[in-house]
């Protein structure tokens, strides 16, 4: 809970299919705080490290496969108890069992390709910032409208 921040990245499947505007858009409209944001081509080091804990799985190479075969948005969203809300917003894992509404839920079919990542929880969030980001690409920022989305 509280004001943090959390690791969304907008993946390969997303970018292609033209989506990333209207993933950006839910995050904006619920009120979150953008404070980083970059197009890049993934590497394998780096994907190797954002998904450590799923290297033994069966399905890991086709899972960097994916996430290598073209440019992905990464970006740092910021605010009240945004890691719970930004999962929230992504859906189910599994596309086909994400809720109408969801990103997923919305957007995709397969959990394959499945348009978004979101950090699970706050330390997962530190450590995931720090692989895909500098400290000098967080930009801090006010929004002049915080008093009216925090209350
Ligand atoms: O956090 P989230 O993305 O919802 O799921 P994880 O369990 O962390 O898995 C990461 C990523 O792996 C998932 O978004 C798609 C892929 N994946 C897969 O391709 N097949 C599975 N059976 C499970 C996960
Ligand atoms: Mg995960």
């Amino acid at each position: 809970a509280g004001c943090v921040s959390t690791l969304v990245l907008v993946k390969p499947d997303a970018v292609q299919r033209r989506l990333v505007g209207d993933v950006i858009g839910r995050f904006e409209r619920r009120g979150f705080k953008l404070v980083a944001m970059k197009l890049l081509q993934a590497d394998r080091g780096l994907l190797d490290q954002h998904y450590q804990h799923l290297q033994q799985k069966p399905f890991y190479p086709a899972l960097l496969a994916y996430m290598t075969s073209g440019p992905l948005v990464a970006m740092v969203w910021e605010g009240y108890n945004v890691v719970r809300s930004t999962r929230a917003m992504v859906g189910d894992t599994d596309s086909a069992k994400a809720a109408a509404g969801t990103i997923r839920g919305d957007l995709s079919m397969h959990v394959s390709r499945n348009v978004v990542h979101a950090s699970d929880s706050v330390e997962t969030a530190l450590k995931e910032i720090g692989f895909w980001f500098q400290r000098d690409e967080l930009v801090a920022w006010e929004c002049g409208d915080s008093q009216y989305t925090y209350g």
